[in-house]
């Protein structure tokens, strides 16, 4: 409390001290009538807006490729996270926070579940182990369309926790009711408690009913970050982020996994964001692929992710790209931990 605020709160102590002249006492008093009015009912609209207000973590997980980042996408109304036809894009795990005048959703989008091969995965997988128990709802992606089983040890903790569950039968567009439907039968034996809506998130079909019941289900909370924030990550986070994408779109079989995307450059001047990437793969061979004749497979991949990159900041962007080889960084602890991968 500074001393000004002090004094407001006791004239008395105040007035002695100053040795006020009487009509200096009475304006004083009347002035700490209406300030202490003021600040109770600034108060009392925070303690009313605070108790009608809901905010809460919802963590999407599922298999890989079931459309877990279209969905996050789809329910901000905002493209955040990458999303790929290949399986294994997603390797952070990426809050999106979506703001309404009374609630707070903060979604978790994280890496499709898996068994490990590679330490990369092993971190991956924490990530997802962390965000099945700090969740408030536990949202899973299942694709409909997709005959694979829900990897096992997740079905197990899915089906012993005590946080609710949704499960959304993604892909509706591709299997329609009867399709739907089929699914919904197995996940009703599956997880009992478990609540279950079919949804498309690429065509956006139910989507909106859908935030409607996470809505509904949100505790009353205030909210837990700045209502302007829209992630926990960093612009440098998602302009990486999107040259992975452009990777996984151009190159085939092992190169998109070999591949991690460092930003060692962010210079954001007022027209333009002058950035400078770096592209690490585990072989010198890797590295002919990704560069291609004459430099034109990275041209394409860069053109690309420029574009994107102009959209995502709102500006020009000059971007170079230069490629590195670093051998077995999926499996190198203090790579992975540099690359954000591992948290000790
Ligand atoms: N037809 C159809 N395709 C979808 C739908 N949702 C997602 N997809 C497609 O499925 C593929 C995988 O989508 P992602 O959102 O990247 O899936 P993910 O679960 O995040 O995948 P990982 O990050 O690899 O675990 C992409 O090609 C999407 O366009 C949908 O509702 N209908
Ligand atoms: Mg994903």
């Amino acid at each position: 409390m500074s001393p000004t605020s002090y004094q407001l709160l006791h004239p008395a102590i105040s007035n002695n001290s100053l040795k006020p002249k009487r009509t200096y006492f009475f304006y004083s008093v009347w002035g700490v009538q209406i300030y202490t009015n003021f600040v109770s009912a600034i108060q009392i609209i925070y303690f009313i807006l605070e108790n009608n207000h809901k905010a809460g973590f919802v963590n999407i997980i599922g298999n890989p490729n079931a459309g877990k980042s279209t969905l996050m996408n789809a329910l901000l109304g905002e493209k955040l996270s990458i999303v790929t036809p290949k399986a294994q894009t997603t390797r952070h795990r990426i809050m999106g926070i979506l703001n309404g005048d009374d609630y707070q959703i903060v979604y978790s989008d994280t890496p499709g579940v898996l068994d490990p091969k590679y330490k990369l995965h092993e971190g991956m997988m924490k990530t997802v182990g962390t965000a099945l128990i700090d969740a408030d709802l536990i949202m899973l992606v299942v694709d409909a369309s997709d005959k694979a089983p829900l990897h096992k040890a997740t079905l197990e903790k899915i089906q012993k926790t005590e946080v609710p569950v949704f499960v959304v039968l993604n892909k509706f567009d591709l299997v329609g009711n009867d399709g739907s439907n089929a699914v919904f039968e197995v996940y009703k034996e599956l997880l009992p408690n478990a609540r279950i809506f079919p949804v498309s998130a690429l065509e956006k079909i139910y989507v909106k009913e859908l935030l409607a019941e996470i809505i509904a289900i949100l505790p009353a909370s205030p909210p837990y970050f700045p209502k302007d924030e829209l992630s926990d990550r960093t612009q440098r986070f998602f302009v990486a982020e999107i040259v992975r994408e452009k990777i996984f779109m151009n190159y085939d079989r092992e190169i998109p996994y070999s591949c991690e995307v460092m930003v060692e450059e962010y210079i954001d001047e007022p027209e333009i964001a002058r950035i400078r990437v770096l592209i690490i793969t585990e072989r010198e061979s890797q590295k002919r692929i990704l560069i291609g004749h004459q430099g034109g497979s990275l041209k394409r991949v860069g053109t690309q992710a420029r574009k994107d990159m102009e959209s995502f900041v709102g500006k020009k962007v000059f971007l170079q790209m230069f490629v590195k080889v670093d051998e077995n960084w999926r499996n190198d602890l203090g790579r992975l931990k540099s690359f954000g991968y591992w948290e000790s």
